[in-house]
């Protein structure tokens, strides 16, 4: 008789050993008591390809894929490593490279022509869903995109229309996008030496597609074979998405949605109900989720809520689309990027409601499990299974498709099974940090600028600033670099500025509040902390928002007595757990504006050095700002410490921290 072989039961990953967070490994835990699989799981059982991870494999050709795996060993002499057509490893190190700049400021981009597109039909007032909301931003604005805000009349200086204006401010936004000459209008914003630096060097976007479009031809076999011109036109794109694309659905997002200040929220999966109809909303666009967040306020939908039983309606977010809705209206976050499969798994989604970028195709297998219904809304972003719905979002009946999807998770509300499992993990948070309010906390009285911010970094209570941001990602484990990183940072008086999943990693851990900082900071951070009323760590958004941080740092430089380009300021990027192309496009944008950042986890370059020292060392001489790569958390934190102690010294400001040190051992040795 045949032996029977048995099917060999699939590797599980450890939970403890997958995550730092308790409410997600009690999920994992359960999907795996179910049998259903998540991605870490699926992180154990699939590697990485050891080759493609380093950068040298291409494909650009039917004659490949050529891999150039690194002679064991390393290189001696020459590198000989040649494709079929000749191309070498630095070669298709660099063409992957820009190709990720490409795709992801394509992604940033796309999201804010979409942004732009909504705000013109606001414009011309053909919705009733979408107002120009904040005036004063738009005022803001429009000047950056050449739009006169006053008016000559009868020898006399007026006012112009604002609605006026916000039809101008929208055809320019929008022709930012392809224009046939000029450069990308908002390059100017940045300080003037940097404005200049890349005028110089040739960098200047001259429309934001343009760019992402070259990449694609550059990098089509048999075109650009120069390391150097081929990350030159990365350069081009990537800055056309930071201070092109990203800036762009920023400003916009703020003029029809409202530019966000500090409010309070929680984050984590605690934050669902078990007795509310819960509806998770996951992904980038805030076009939509605004819209949700409206209607599911309205008290006759409460009230139907309640007339199946349920107690009210909980919206909860995942990734971006979370930060964007909790900056604005305080809606609680239910987690990053990895906890997206494991919402569902509670038992108590009634819908997930999903829009652009880092959704998982797996929701959907996940969903056929449960009762939750998962809907699509972007035209461009729909899923194979046949249990996912798609009702198409569109600015022109926005209200009526926000208030169908809600109706539709209420209705959903009693086909819930008894395996409801909600974590009780949640924390306070306080986010909604940007340009503005941080002007407004850490300004001065009277200058109205980032005087108080400036001086405390000259006067050595802060340290620097850290610019942490970016994904999670399933090949380390959940949210642990994103806190070690932090909190050395913290403890070593380097306030963080944060977005995107790095966001809200920290608002898990309780980083987000004012009170963390006489538990984690140093001396000087807290005291600064506690004198203005702040978190260590301020939210400024999402993955689209870093063009905030751009801002900022241009403040700062504007405030005085911290040189006169970005990359004079003590302060650092980094993404300690990057995952996706938009990372590597923002990594790109904030390196070529002159900031030394350092990424965790791997770096798509490694097999190629001499295309990797290129992008580690000599960026910086034209730059100011270099690629750095640091997969363990405190080195990858003292890495941006040294920097910016490196600036401090060429600041002449490295003196004024220590006379604060001796100032805090002078005190303890009095209080012994
Ligand atoms: Fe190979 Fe050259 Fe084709 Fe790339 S373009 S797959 S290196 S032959
Ligand atoms: S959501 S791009 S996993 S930060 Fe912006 Fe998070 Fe990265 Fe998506």
């Amino acid at each position: 008789m045949a032996e029977v072989t048995k099917a060999k039961a699939p590797k599980l990953a450890d939970p403890v050993a997958a995550t730092i967070d308790v409410a997600s490994q009690q999920l994992i835990k359960r999907a795996q008591d179910l049998g259903i699989d998540t991605i870490f799981d699926r992180a154990v059982t699939m590697k990485p390809c050891a080759i493609g991870v380093q950068g040298i494999c291409c494909k650009n050709c039917s004659m490949g894929p050529c891999r150039l795996p690194l002679p064991k060993g390393g290189i001696e002499g020459e590198d000989t490593r040649k494709g079929l057509c000749g191309a070498t490893a630095n070669t298709i190190a660099a063409r992957n490279f820009i190709r990720m700049v490409a795709g992801g400021a394509a992604a940033h981009s796309d999201h804010g022509r979409c942004v732009a597109e909504v705000f013109m039909s606001a414009a011309r007032k053909e919705t009733e869903a979408y107002k120009i909301k904040d005036t004063n931003k738009l005022l803001q604005i429009a000047p950056h995109l050449g739009v006169a805000i006053t008016v000559e009349e009868d020898g006399e200086t007026k006012d112009r229309d604002i609605d006026e204006i916000a039809l101008e401010v929208a055809k320019v936004a929008l022709a930012e996008w392809g224009k046939p000459e000029g450069e990308v209008l908002y390059m100017k914003r940045a300080p003037e030496v940097l404005y200049e630096k890349w005028k110089k060097l040739g960098v200047l976007p001259r429309n934001i597609d343009r760019e992402i479009v070259e990449i694609m031809h550059r990098t089509h076999m048999g075109v650009d074979q120069d390391y150097k011109n081929l990350i030159k036109q990365g350069t081009r794109a990537a800055l056309g998405d930071g201070w092109g694309g990203s800036m762009l659905a920023t400003d916009l997002q703020d003029v029809l949605f409202g530019t966000p200040y500090p409010v309070q929220s929680e984050a984590n999966l605690g934050i669902m109900k078990e007795d509310h109809v819960n509806i998770i909303i996951h992904g980038h666009e805030p076009v939509l989720s605004e819209m949700i967040v409206a209607v599911a306020q309205r008290p006759e939908l409460v009230e139907y809520a309640k007339s199946k039983g349920a107690k009210g309606i909980q919206l909860g977010g995942i990734c971006c689309t979370a930060n964007e809705m909790l900056q604005r209206h305080g809606v609680p976050v239910a987690g990053t990027f990895l906890q997206q499969e494991l919402a569902i798994i509670t038992g108590a989604c009634d819908a997930m409601v999903v829009d652009i970028q880092c959704i998982m195709q797996n929701l959907a297998n996940v969903a056929k499990c449960f009762h939750t219904k998962l809907i699509t809304t972007h035209p461009i972003a729909k899923m194979e299974q046949d249990n996912v719905i798609h009702i198409e979002f569109d600015e022109h009946h926005a209200i009526e498709d926000a208030e169908k999807i809600v109706r539709m998770a209420i209705d959903n509300f009693n086909n819930r099974g008894s395996e409801v499992m909600i974590p009780q993990q949640k924390a306070s948070q306080v986010a909604g940090f940007g340009v503005e309010s941080i002007q407004y906390h850490l300004g001065g009285t009277f200058r109205g600028t980032y005087y108080t911010l400036n001086d405390n970094i000259i006067n050595g209570r802060i340290r620097g600033v850290g610019a942490v941001v970016g994904c999670n990602n399933a090949r380390t484990r959940h949210n642990e670099g994103h806190i070690q990183v932090v909190k050395e940072l913290i403890k070593n008086d380097v306030l963080v500025l944060t977005t995107g999943c790095n966001a809200i990693a920290c608002a898990m851990e309780g980083l987000l509040t004012p009170e963390s900082a006489a538990v984690f900071c140093g001396p000087g951070l807290a005291e600064v902390c506690e004198t203005v009323g702040i978190p260590p760590v301020l939210h400024c958004g999402s993955c689209v928002d870093n063009s905030r941080l751009l801002l900022a740092a241009t403040e700062v430089v504007k405030a005085g007595g911290l040189g006169n380009d970005i990359c004079d300021l003590p302060l650092a990027g980094s993404a300690p757990e990057w995952m996706s192309e938009k990372a590597i496009s923002i990594g790109h944008y904030v390196v070529c504006s002159g900031i030394y950042t350092v990424f965790g986890v791997t770096f798509p370059t490694t097999g190629a050095p001499v295309f990797q020292d290129y992008l580690f060392k000599d960026l910086e001489k034209m730059y100011g700002g270099m690629w750095d790569f640091e997969a363990d958390p405190i080195k990858h934190a003292h890495k941006m410490i040294a920097h910016i102690d490196k600036k401090r010294k060429a600041l002449g400001i490295d003196k004024a921290r220590e006379r604060v040190l001796m100032d805090m051992a002078d005190r303890q040795a009095l209080e012994a």
